[in-house]
């Protein structure tokens, strides 16, 4: 092989080997398709065509992917040319073959590039897939147009609105790969290249495709678009999704390229393309912790134990089966022990049935599971996670226990999702490896874990705790120790704010229904009854001594919990359940109408803007208090929580960012009208004030 040369400096490197051009993609860490890399790839295609001697070329990544997508960091900035379809244009205009060859993460403008070569070869590890819905986009240089030519409508539809990649050998059955390489993917790329020559194979080019994108049945795309409105409620980009390679299937490709890119140019102009690729780089922000220097190595976690049989724990037990850790689950009851088992076994074989499982996969996780009711069982395990009845005594005792038990460097971590981390702490002698992981309901099911470092965990136990995040396929926020740290802080400014609207004038239903139009997963009042409203009404009776006399308070959601109504498990809370089906209740009703008249509130009409003005408002207020308060390292930090954990639409990009895209001159004047009519929840943190009057937002 000659010697690589530089097509362009740090982003395409060219050699010829055997009569093969070979173009080596050369820019770490995911091979992005930046300008130089667009360049290069021409320039290197230009002399690849120029050089009689060579007879075919060859497209592959260096270092660990194939190009994993155009460079997402140059969104939002002035385009630079060339372009992604001129590239393009120059792979189909080559007059030798373009072999792609795929390992890594084959992903949006860079499977774009292999399906616009004439062939594409891969190695079995590898993956490709069209990722960009959830950047808020959709595939802008003819994935749209050319997938449903290779592998047809229903299957590219799959790909494309969910954005999720597909392994090489799957993509290889659906013919969007030539050949599986084993051994070196070189090697096999430029035997490949060889094949096609010797075998004067015509040029193949995916856009004389024609037979599975012709006579197609127009019901496939209503019946998708169908399937998709409760997921897509809210989003563009998914919608679009459809409609191009719905295109796809009634134009020629030319004019189906300019629709596409029609469309792609919309939905990069629209609020959620800059709010879903905030909330990209934001989960990966959100792991990089100042202050935590590169020479602090965490912990590997190689097996846990769990305390706690119940449906935290249970889930939480699965998390580290799932990522393949064997862990011992602790409770001192067997019965518990026996109703854990019986649900973690329960929820898998859900996933199987589902699916989204394979059932050696359960049997492998089943494996890694195993239960004991002794504390001396559990001491060699590199972490044990604590989650047991959510009382400060209960924790103290049990903490107690562990420190004895536990060996000497193993993290002890407890899943309280509010209490003092610093006080359980104080049960121990080793205070260094206390932390806190918040896992969220299911745990098995939500992606967030909110760390919560206490003033003595060490940097080496959140640097572990942060790594683990990682290796049970998590996203990871870390907070400070304070009532709620970030998530459950928040939460109590939106939860009181919806029950005062209540007595001022709204319903169960139309606040939920309100919020739900906004984009939340589920309204609050839905929400509680599905959590179960006793949670929430223990905890408010433990600090009831705490409340001023004359704080307004609403005992709505009380009254209910005294009548037994705890929602969905008790068949009644906010509503009442027919299985699942929530139905507004006259007897709600009855009580919201007797609190406004204890409270002496004349009810009135409240508009669906002040619903989410006065839910969503707390929010902002109280992040704002958080990040003061240095318990949030960072704004886009709570925007993760309440994206990951809460059900906040991504397409808004979380609290903070919708907040900014509002501009916080507007929201703080909200605030201050706020403040004047319902009084002290709604003073104004400092750093909101300061940020809206200096007419920034909340960094720079
Ligand atoms: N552009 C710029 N930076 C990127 C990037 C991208 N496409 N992908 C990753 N990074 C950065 C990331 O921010 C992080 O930076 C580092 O690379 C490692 O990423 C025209 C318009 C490829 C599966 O959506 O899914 O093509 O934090 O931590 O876990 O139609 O990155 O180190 O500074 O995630 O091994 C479509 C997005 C773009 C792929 C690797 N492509 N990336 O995961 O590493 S739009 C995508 C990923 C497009 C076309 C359209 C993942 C990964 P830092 P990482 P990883």
């Amino acid at each position: 092989m000659s010697e690589p040369v530089a097509v362009t400096p740090n982003a395409v490197s060219y050699a010829v080997r055997d009569g093969i051009a070979v173009l080596t993609i050369e820019n770490p860490p995911v091979n992005a398709l930046g300008q130089a890399v667009r360049a290069g790839i021409i320039a290197g295609l230009d002399q690849a065509d120029a050089d009689a001697s060579v007879q075919a070329a060859v497209i592959i990544g260096g270092g660990r992917t194939f190009i994993a997508g155009a460079d997402i960091k140059e969104f939002g900035k002035p385009p630079t040319q060339p372009y992604l379809p001129d590239v393009l244009k120059r792979i189909e205009a080559m007059t030798k073959p373009v072999v792609a060859a795929l390992h890594g993460t084959a992903l949006g403008g860079g499977f774009e590039v292999a399906l616009t070569c004439h062939w594409r070869v891969g190695i079995d590890s590898g993956q490709v897939g069209l990722p960009e819905v959830k950047l808020g986009l959709l595939p802008g240089s003819g994935g749209t147009q050319r997938l449903p030519r290779v592998v047809g409508p229903k299957v590219a539809l799959d790909m494309i609105v969910s954005g999720n990649p597909i392994p090489n050998k799957k993509a290889a059955e659906l013919g969007a790969i030539d050949e599986i390489v084993n051994g070196d993917l070189l090697d096999g790329a430029l035997a490949f290249a060889k094949k096609v020559v010797a075998e004067k194979r015509p040029l193949r080019l995916v856009r004389d495709m024609n037979d599975k994108v012709s006579n197609v049945d127009p019901a496939l795309f209503a019946d998708y678009r169908k399937s998709i409105e409760k997921k897509a409620k809210g989003f563009l980009g998914p919608w679009r999704c459809i409609d191009a390679v719905e295109i796809a299937t009634k134009l020629p490709i030319d004019d189906g390229l300019l629709k596409e890119r029609e469309f792609f140019f919309e939905c990069m102009a629209s609020p959620q393309r800059a709010a879903q690729i905030h909330a990209f780089f934001s989960e990966r922000e959100a792991t990089k912790i100042p202050g935590l220097s590169e020479d602090v190595k965490p912990k590997p976690i190689k097996s846990a134990a769990v305390l706690g049989a119940g449906t935290m724990g249970g889930g939480i037990a699965m998390n580290f089966a799932n990522a393949g850790i064997p862990v011992k689950l602790l409770d001192v009851s067997q019965e518990a022990l026996s109703k854990g088992l019986g649900t973690i076994e329960k929820n898998y074989a859900t996933s199987v049935a589902r699916g989204s499982m394979k059932q050696e996969a359960m049997d492998r996780a089943m494996k890694l599971i195993s239960a004991t009711q002794h504390f001396e069982d559990i001491g060699d395990a590199d972490i044990v996670v604590e989650a047991v009845f959510e009382e400060m005594g209960v924790k103290k005792d049990v903490f107690g226990k562990l420190d004895k038990v536990m060996k000497p460097g193993a993290v002890l971590a407890t899943n309280t999702s509010t209490l003092d981390i610093d006080e359980i702490a104080t049960s121990t002698k080793r205070p260094q490896d206390v932390i806190g992981t918040h896992f969220f309901s299911p745990a098995n099911v939500m992606k967030l874990l909110e760390n919560v470092r206490g003033a003595k965990s060490s940097p080496e136990t959140i640097a572990t705790v942060m790594a683990l995040g990682k290796q049970l396929k998590k996203v990871s926020v870390l907070a400070g120790n304070c009532d709620g740290f970030i998530g459950n802080r928040m939460l109590h400014g939106y939860l009181r704010e919806a029950n005062f609207l209540l007595e001022e004038g709204c319903s169960p239903e139309q606040i939920d229904r309100a919020l739900e139009e906004f984009g939340l997963a589920m309204g609050p009042f839905r929400m509680g009854d599905l959590a179960g409203l006793d949670v929430g009404w223990r905890i408010r009776k433990g600090k009831a001594h705490l409340r001023p006399k004359d704080e307004r308070y609403s005992r709505v959601a009380d009254r209910l919990c005294e009548l037994g109504r705890f929602g969905q498990k008790t068949g009644a809370g906010f509503y009442t359940y027919e299985g699942r089906d929530a139905r507004p209740d006259p007897v709600v009703k009855d009580i919201i109408l007797e609190e406004s008249k204890a409270q002496g509130i004349e009810r009135r009409e409240i508009s669906d803007e002040e619903i989410v003005q006065r839910c969503m408002y707390p929010l902002v207020n109280e992040g704002a208090k958080i990040l003061e308060e240095g318990i949030a390292i960072r704004s886009s930090d709570i925007d993760i929580v309440y994206l990951f954990g809460y059900g906040f639409p991504v397409y808004r990009g979380g609290p903070m960012f919708w907040a900014e895209q509002i501009g916080l001159d507007k929201v703080l004047a909200t605030i201050r009208g706020f403040h004047k009519t319902h009084g002290k929840f709604w003073e104004p943190a400092k750093l909101l004030v300061q940020r809206a009057e200096a007419g920034k937002g909340w960094k720079g």
